[in-house]
This record gives structure tokens, C-alpha cells and sequence, in this order.
């Protein structure tokens, strides 16, 4: 049997600039099913629903069933430079088997080693099995939360993603052009997932302070502003006392 979990970014509408959503499950009732529209999010069926001590930390969480498709739109300008940013416990497995590589602006799955994969422009996957300190990032499990935080830059189409707060990838190209963000989109074809902690804002998430090549700068703010880590130096330091 086949294990997987996907998660795409299609491109379907447009939202403006300092627009920020945040989810983290714990203002629902316990049972409530994501089938009826709620904060944006919408579910293909009753398979989707808020869970208690399931979640990150042991709170509530979307726990998500085999055969559900969850997603939620949100309205951006375009070209602007968007993270997503979310907790969640996949199903790890084999390639969907459909992956639609040329319609979303992101779209990856955690593989049988725990690593996170993400589709690339031209068709093509690349196995973030690397931190930019080329160790071997934090291995993505079904029975425990993983951190993934991607910064997508829309007036480039380029995007760089970090694995438990830690740069696994810059520099990749979308799978499919777009300059606008519009939605997020969970498909959990086998078995189950839960998702917590979800995160989507143009500022850089709280948290995200690793600095892997030493250069004092941490890396998530070197993506952010110049969207990739060596280039930007040290400041001149001015200091009153
Ligand atoms: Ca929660
Ligand atoms: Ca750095």
C-alpha cells in the first residue's frame, strides 16, 4: 500500500500586501468537522475534523482521514514575498501519484527517509536531504510534529524552505509560474495527518533564528531580504552607553 501526503499551493486568486493567517486549531470545539467552510478552510469531507491532545504540544490539531482534501484560500497582491509556515504529522511515503507539478507555485511530500521533497520547475524533485551546514536535516515521522516553514517570492517565482527551522533549500524555481498566492492545499490520498500551527504572513515566522553558515546573520532574514544565504554582510555597529 502506498503511504503519501501532499502539499500544494495552487494559484487561484490574489491577496493584499501585510495580509497574515493564522490557525491553530485551539477556538473550535472538539469533532468539528472542516467540511463546512471555517476561517477559510473548506475539506472534501467529514474526514477532516479538530481533534484534542493530538495536536502540537498535545493541543488541538486538524486531523485528517484518508481520501480528504483540505484547503484554504487567502487573498494576496502580487509579487509580494509569502511564507507558509505550519506543524504537521504526514503520512510518509511514495510520490502521489498524480502530482500536478505544473499548476502550483509549491508542492512537496515527506519520502520514506523523512525527508521532505518538493517539486521544481521543469517536472522535476528535489530531496531536501541537506541543511545549508550539509547535515542531515530533522527526518519528518508519521508519529511526531515537524516544523516546515517555505518563503516563496512571487516577483521571482524562486523559494527556499526550511525543515525544523533549518535551511534545507534555496534558489529552486516553482514548479509552475505564478505571481500570486491563493491557497493552501493538503491532500491526504492514504492512511492519516494532522496539521497544526498554520502560519501564512509576509513577515518571517516567529522562531525562525537558526544561522547554519555562521555568518551571524540568521538565515531565515537572509532569505527574506535577498533570497539566498553568503550575500549579505555584517553591518557597521554603532553603540551608545
Ligand atoms: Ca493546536
Ligand atoms: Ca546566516
Amino acid at each position: 500500500m502506498l503511504f503519501f501526503s501532499v502539499i500544494a499551493i495552487a494559484a487561484e486568486v490574489s491577496f493584499g500586501a501585510g495580509v497574515a493567517f493564522y490557525d491553530d486549531f485551539e477556538s473550535y470545539a472538539v469533532g468539528q468537522s472542516f467540511i463546512m467552510a471555517t476561517n477559510g478552510w473548506q475539506a472534501s469531507s467529514t474526514a477532516a475534523y479538530v481533534t484534542n491532545g493530538v495536536g502540537y504540544a498535545n493541543s488541538k490539531a486538524l486531523a485528517m482521514g484518508a481520501s480528504v482534501v483540505v484547503t484554504n484560500t487567502v487573498t494576496a497582491a502580487p509579487n509580494l514575498k509569502i511564507w507558509t509556515d505550519f506543524q504537521f504529522m504526514p503520512t510518509i511515503g511514495l510520490q502521489p501519484a498524480v502530482p500536478q507539478t505544473n499548476t502550483s507555485s509549491f508542492l512537496a511530500y515527506a519520502n520514506t527517509n523523512g525527508y521532505l521533497v518538493v517539486a521544481v520547475a521543469g517536472g522535476g524533485w528535489y530531496v531536501c536531504s541537506n541543511q545549508l551546514d550539509k547535515v542531515t536535516p530533522t527526518l519528518i515521522t508519521s508519529n511526531g510534529y515537524t516544523r516546515i516553514s517555505v518563503c516563496q517570492d512571487f516577483s521571482t517565482n524562486t523559494f527556499a524552505v526550511f525543515v525544523a527551522g533549518n535551511l534545507v533549500a534555496q534558489g529552486l524555481s516553482f514548479p509552475a509560474n505564478t505571481n500570486t498566492y491563493s491557497s493552501l492545499l493538503i491532500d491526504n490520498p492514504d492512511y492519516s495527518s494532522c496539521l497544526d500551527t498554520v502560519r501564512i504572513t509576509t513577515d518571517i515566522p516567529p522562531g525562525m533564528t537558526s544561522d547554519l553558515d555562521g555568518n551571524g546573520i540568521r538565515d531565515a532574514l537572509e532569505i527574506h531580504l535577498v533570497g539566498r544565504t553568503g550575500v549579505m554582510k555584517s553591518g557597521t555597529l554603532l553603540m551608545l552607553q
